[in-house]
């Protein structure tokens, strides 16, 4: 187990298109393990790959409160069941400190693998939706800052390139 660094905006790597994952061997055991201690440390509520630079379609989830209910999906698709919509304050591991109002559909239905490749069909509503409609958006090298004007990204990407280049700097 190992805990991965989480690439941050405005890095141009979390750009990248992911790969469907073919093979379902101890790689993509590993790869979940590290993930899920990556997200639980951070702490978080979901984890795409693309985010700890592993450009393969694999996403991590685990909203209950007690963070005893992970979900992995791998490969995964939605479908919208209907035109109800939530609005929804979102943050991101990749965009830390920055939370505002996204609005997406409420109702999905989703397709996916599990780790053992075995197929998973069910819906999805609320909080579990706009997770997972937010870390699909990952693996398509989308971040929830696209959804914002381009005066609120701009902003967003300033401050966060202010904090890297503070982080960068030597101590005294
Ligand atoms: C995506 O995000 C999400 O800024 C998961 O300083 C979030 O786990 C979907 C986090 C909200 C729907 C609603 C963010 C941790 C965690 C931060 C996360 C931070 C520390 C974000
Ligand atoms: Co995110």
């Amino acid at each position: 187990m190992a805990l991965l660094t989480i690439l941050e905006f405005p890095d141009p790597k979390l750009r990248t298109i992911a790969r469907e994952v073919q093979k379902f061997d101890h790689r993509i055991i590993n790869i979940i393990d590290d993930m899920f201690e990556t997200m639980y440390q951070a702490p978080g509520i979901g984890l795409a790959a693309t985010q700890v630079d592993i450009h393969q379609r694999i996403i991590t989830i685990d909203i209950s409160e007690d963070k005893n209910q992970p979900l992995v999906l791998i490969n995964p698709h939605f479908s919208i069941l209907d035109d109800d919509t939530e609005m929804m304050q979102e943050g991101c591991l990749s965009v830390p400190g920055f939370y505002e109002e996204i609005e997406r559909p409420k109702h999905i239905r989703v397709l996916a693998q599990d780790k053992t490749g075995k197929a998973l069909n069910f819906t999805a509503t609320d909080l579990l939706a706009v997770c997972i409609q937010h870390e699909i958006d990952h693996l398509d090298g989308k971040l929830f800052v696209d959804y914002l004007s381009k005066l609120k990204r701009s902003r967003i990407k300033t401050k966060l390139e202010k904090a890297h280049r503070q982080q960068n700097l030597p101590h005294s």
